[in-house]
């Protein structure tokens, strides 16, 4: 019998006080956060959310890429695991990550507090460097989890400020003991806000993931003629800031014109010397494709590569690319989907099964485990920004769907070994 059935649920002011005291650390105007991955900022919030992890009695490992892991030892096995990020994006809201690993404290204080003890362990992880923002690629520390990456590889990645991962990891002190990769969990299921406007247009307050779309980050560097604005006449130009402005321009004109999931976007752009009198030497820029059909990827990632071709030529600036992040599509357990869309039913909610346009450590986990993600609505589809919002009722209804689920997949089949 599911605890929501026996009357048992989550307790919507303990989940909100946690989102809001978590929001706290490193606030920024209009109630986000800013917390980039292994910066003092991030350390903050990781020993808050450590704190709760041992306050609730649960054993907390750190790995060697510093994803922490609160585990209830309740019964012998691999874990049902939980969880998500709280590391942000420089306008961060504060649910995007936040929500899924608070939530899945929130699960297992509701258990504890009932008195209902699972047949497996539950676990909530924090992830390292989800958003992939400081450090590129993003999910790297589920990646690492996974064996995605080798961790010596993953340690010697450089900040977009400099910084290497392995000494802000030292730095900040999540170099943990526990090895990377880690051990499989049973299932892994991460609530997440849904970060675009489809639920809340449809009315739907549950969205059932069924997977999550390919991603493709590469850094493009221009390099021209640095010279005077006013002495340089138009025709002996080699300018890189015409020419990353012509990239931003493509990728959106590509997009329109693939139509369908296919997006593209522009999020950074470096001058130098970037000033007012100067035609810049160099320009960098970031390109973020991706789609959810991988080889509607392919193509635009091969359009994308003959227009950076064509632009050098025309423009007589040379181009240099650096792949920061390349995921596939990723399907999720069909079961487990199933079983969201099922609890989500019989909580009376509306539930929609959907691709997720961000990226996720689901995708990661869904490597070695069944693995599913469920979410709840964002208020006009804001996301990676301060203005961020989900309504409290959304909030708890999906804990509880969390709450369900993770209990239904904690109990083990009767003739099963309790391995
Ligand atoms: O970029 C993403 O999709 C995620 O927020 N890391
Ligand atoms: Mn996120
Ligand atoms: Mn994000």
């Amino acid at each position: 019998m599911r605890p929501t059935d026996r009357g048992v649920r989550i307790d919507a002011p303990r989940l909100r006080a946690r989102l809001d005291d978590l929001a706290e650390i490193s606030p920024i105007p209009g109630g986000g956060s800013c917390r980039l991955a292994l910066t003092d900022e991030d350390r903050a919030g990781r020993d808050v959310v450590r704190s709760w992890m041992i306050d609730l009695g649960l054993r907390v490992q750190v790995d060697a890429i510093g994803n922490i892991f609160g585990t209830w030892d309740c019964a012998p096995g691999a874990p049902v695991m939980t969880g998500s990020h709280i590391d942000t994006v420089r306008t961060g809201g504060r649910y995007d990550g936040n929500y899924g690993v608070l939530a899945g404290l929130e699960v297992i204080e509701t258990l504890m507090t009932a008195g209902m003890t699972p047949s497996r362990p539950l676990s909530v992880a924090v992830f390292t460097n989800e958003e992939g923002a400081r450090f590129q690629p993003d999910m790297l520390g589920s990646l690492a989890y996974v064996g995605g990456v080798s961790l010596e590889a993953a340690l010697d990645i450089r900040a977009i400020d400099g910084a290497r991962l392995g000494d802000e990891l030292t730095r900040i002190g999540y170099d943990g003991p526990a090895p990377v990769p880690g051990p499989a969990p049973h299932a892994f299921i991460e609530l997440h806000i849904e970060q675009g406007p489809l639920l809340e247009a449809e009315g739907v307050t549950i969205g059932a993931v069924d997977g999550v779309q390919g991603i493709s980050w590469q850094e493009v560097t221009i390099t021209g003629q640095s010279n005077h604005a006013g002495t340089t006449p138009m025709r002996l130009r080699h300018d890189p800031a015409y020419v990353a402005a012509s990239i931003a321009v493509f990728l959106r004109d590509l997009a329109t014109e693939m139509g369908g999931n296919q997006v593209c976007t522009v999020g950074k752009i470096d001058l130098a010397p970037n000033l007012i009198n100067v035609v810049p030497a160099t320009a960098t820029v970031t390109l973020d494709v991706r789609n959810t059909d991988e080889e509607l990827l392919q193509i635009a990632e091969r359009r994308v590569s003959d227009f950076l071709d064509d632009v050098a030529a025309r423009e007589g600036v040379k181009i240099e690319r650096r792949r920061l992040a390349r995921f596939e599509p990723v399907v999720f357990d069909p079961e487990l989907v199933d079983r969201v869309a099922k609890i989500a039913g019989a909580h009376g909610h509306d539930v929609k099964r959907m691709p997720s346009g961000a990226g996720h450590d689901a995708q990661m986990l869904a490597r070695v485990c069944p693995s599913a993600m469920i979410f709840v609505p964002s208020h006009l589809g804001i996301s990676h920004n301060a203005a961020e919002h989900t309504d409290d009722e959304d909030l708890v209804a999906g804990a509880n769907v969390l709450l369900d689920i993770m209990w239904e997949l904690a109990q083990r089949e009767p003739n099963e070994e309790s391995s």
